[in-house]
């Protein structure tokens, strides 16, 4: 019986199938291990990209281009710029007090974990969301104009830039969040959300306790593929997987994980594909991974849940 699941995301994909996941289980037994290789100070806050879109998603709070807060007005982004203070990261008024407030629990002592915990119980959440780690972690893009960090390459330049290599800054040191390596062990199930393999998964994957645990663990693990008919449906993750000298597929986002999961979701148009994944050491089911309505979020999260079984 699966009761217990635990889910590794970055943010939009992740959030948008956790929203089906919610409809089909108890929110309480679901936990959800966060990327925070997005995490940036901007403006000296504290900001944490891919838990707030879990976090705003689940509480139903998320606008509809997948991140910040629907109906969120931009003031204060005007008054950034009449100080003359960068503005390529869109801060929203009301998103902002989510960074002002994770910044002076920050400050007052607490660990992201555990200000992520007062911000998810302030807005009702039941799912539990962790940060992958408490350590500074930052995904950096090593690119042909110079490195920078992913939000830089992502947001203000457009993902414009050839890819030369990306680096996880700090994942070698990282100790993973209190909770969870627990959270993986004791789980009746595994997910690996459709999110980016290489800066979402990846720096989640890239702590060693958490790479051991997700060998080691005894329930299953099902991946699904954010990687579709070669295109990444939304972000960089084509053209990072391109510049890290890979083939854009479904088969190479399996290979990336081919070492912790059993089971591996492509969409039915990446069907001819499945002979060569089963190759890998893996069952591989195909059926419609793209999440348009809330029925697909839903029927997406019911095939995941068979697959775990
Ligand atoms: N994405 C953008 O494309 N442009 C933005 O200005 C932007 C602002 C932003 C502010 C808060 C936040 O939590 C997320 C924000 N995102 C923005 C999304 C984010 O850049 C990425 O989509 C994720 O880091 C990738 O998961």
């Amino acid at each position: 019986m699966i009761q217990k699941i635990t889910c590794l995301a970055g943010g939009v994909g992740a959030a948008k199938f956790l929203q089906g996941l919610i409809n089909v289980m108890p929110p309480e037994d679901i936990t959800v291990v966060v990327n925070t290789g997005d995490d940036i100070e901007l403006h000296g806050l504290h900001i944490s990209p891919d838990p707030d879109i879990v976090m705003y998603t689940l509480a139903d709070l998320v606008d509809e281009k997948g991140w910040g807060i629907r109906g969120d007005t931009f003031n204060s982004l005007g008054m950034f710029q009449k100080y003359g203070l960068e503005t390529w990261f869109k801060l929203g008024d009301k998103d902002l007090a989510t960074h002002i407030y994770r910044t002076h629990l920050l400050k007052g002592g607490f660990s992201l974990d555990k200000a992520t915990h007062k911000l998810c119980q302030a807005l009702g959440l039941k799912v539990k969301i962790l940060p992958v780690t408490n350590k500074r972690i930052a995904s950096q893009i090593v690119t042909d104009v110079g490195k920078m960090h992913f939000e830089e390459y992502l947001v203000k330049r457009g993902a414009r830039d050839k890819v030369l290599d990306v680096v996880l800054e700090g994942t070698d040191l990282a100790n993973p969040a209190p909770g969870v390596i627990e959270s993986i062990k004791s789980a009746d199930g595994i997910i690996v959300c459709p999110s980016n393999p290489i800066v979402s998964i990846g720096p989640i994957q890239a702590v060693q306790q958490i790479r051991d645990a997700l060998r080691e663990a005894k329930a299953r693990i099902v991946a699904i593929s954010p990687i579709i008919g070669g295109a990444a449906i939304k972000g960089p993750a084509d053209k990072l997987i391109r510049g890290l000298g890979m083939k854009v597929s479904a088969y190479s986002v399996a290979s990336l994980y081919s070492d912790f999961i059993d089971v591996f979701i492509i969409d039915e148009v990446d069907r001819a594909e499945k002979e060569e994944i089963k190759k890998l050491g893996m069952k591989v089911i195909a059926t419609n991974t793209i999440m348009q309505s809330q029925y697909d979020k839903v029927e997406l999260a019911k095939s995941t849940l068979k697959a775990l079984e």
